[in-house]
């Protein structure tokens, strides 16, 4: 596929932004590979976790500013609203494990690619920087609502407005991010994690990432109510009793995400 590489291994499916000399930097075209490769692994039960990451020395340098679609006075939220939206969105509603391999910067849309994901792991290297204010754009690609709740409101406003550099170190100490490693750790990092993920109760992890996000916008009240239905569901699946008869039995359960 164009400027995305999609590779399937035991449970995992690895997707990397595949134009390193742009900086993996996003045009309509790719940003439609990437949503096809999310609503690819929400379908195929084999892949039970998703690695998104960059080739080459960035992650992802956002949208490409050389791309005439989004040349000033063009109407950028068409742009947002066909390509930029639904991988989004396909992101959020994928029952499904995300790990983000940050190798590199994460720029603008980029970097809210990253944020997007469910765990993110950067290279020490790495660096976030919420670009848009740069050239006279606020943070989209869910930027405004994720920003707030993965920083804190005081951090990310002004991530936001100054549109200043953090580096990966920076954004763990903050709390934004999962795990930062040296850069030669990188790949057996995300490889041993996407391991654990890929043999973990995949339904599970799902209801976690559905539940998470219901909260943003309810009541404990609410909550309460979502955790009682999403975990009559567990209890009702194939891995549920796996793991309480393993634990009974002492031996390590075998997860088939069903
Ligand atoms: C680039 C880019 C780039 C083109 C580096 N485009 N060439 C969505 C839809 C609708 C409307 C608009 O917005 C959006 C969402 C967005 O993402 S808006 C934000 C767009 N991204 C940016 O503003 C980031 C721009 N890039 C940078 O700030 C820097 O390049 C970063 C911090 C990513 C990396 O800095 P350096 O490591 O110093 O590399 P560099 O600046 O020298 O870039 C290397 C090359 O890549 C260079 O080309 P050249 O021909 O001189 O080697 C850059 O022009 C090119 N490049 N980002 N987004």
């Amino acid at each position: 596929m164009s400027g995305v590489l999609v590779t399937r291994d035991v449970g995992v499916m690895r997707i990397t932004l595949d134009r390193p000399e742009k900086l993996n930097a996003l045009d309509g075209e790719l940003a439609h590979q990437l949503r096809l490769a999310f609503e690819e692994a929400a379908i195929v039960h084999d892949v039970r976790v998703v690695v998104l990451t960059g080739n080459g020395r960035a992650f992802c340098a956002g949208q490409d500013l050389a791309d005439p679609a989004v040349a000033p006075g063009a109407d950028l939220g068409m742009t947002i609203e066909h390509f930029y939206n639904p991988v989004i969105r396909a992101m959020r509603a994928l029952p499904k494990p995300i790990v983000a391999r940050v190798n590199g910067v994460a720029a603008g849309a980029g970097a809210n690619l990253a944020f997007a994901a469910d765990i993110v792991v950067a290279a020490r290297s790495a660096s976030f920087i919420e670009s848009f204010s740069r050239i006279g754009l606020l943070p989209d690609s869910g930027g405004t609502w994720m920003l707030p709740r993965l920083f804190g409101y005081g951090r990310a406003i002004a991530l936001a407005m100054l549109g200043e550099r953090i580096s990966a170190e920076q954004a763990q100490a903050w709390g934004a991010i999962w795990q930062v490693v040296d850069d030669a750790d990188l790949d057996t990092a995300c490889d041993t994690l996407a391991a654990t993920l890929a043999q973990a109760p995949t339904r599970a992890l799902g209801a976690i990432k559905a539940a998470f996000e219901s909260t943003a916008t309810s009541t404990l009240d609410a909550a309460l109510d979502d955790e009682r239905e999403l975990q009559r569901r567990l209890g009702a699946s194939r891995d549920y009793r796996e793991g309480v008869e393993a634990f009974v039995a002492k031996r390590k359960p075998e997860f088939e995400g069903r």
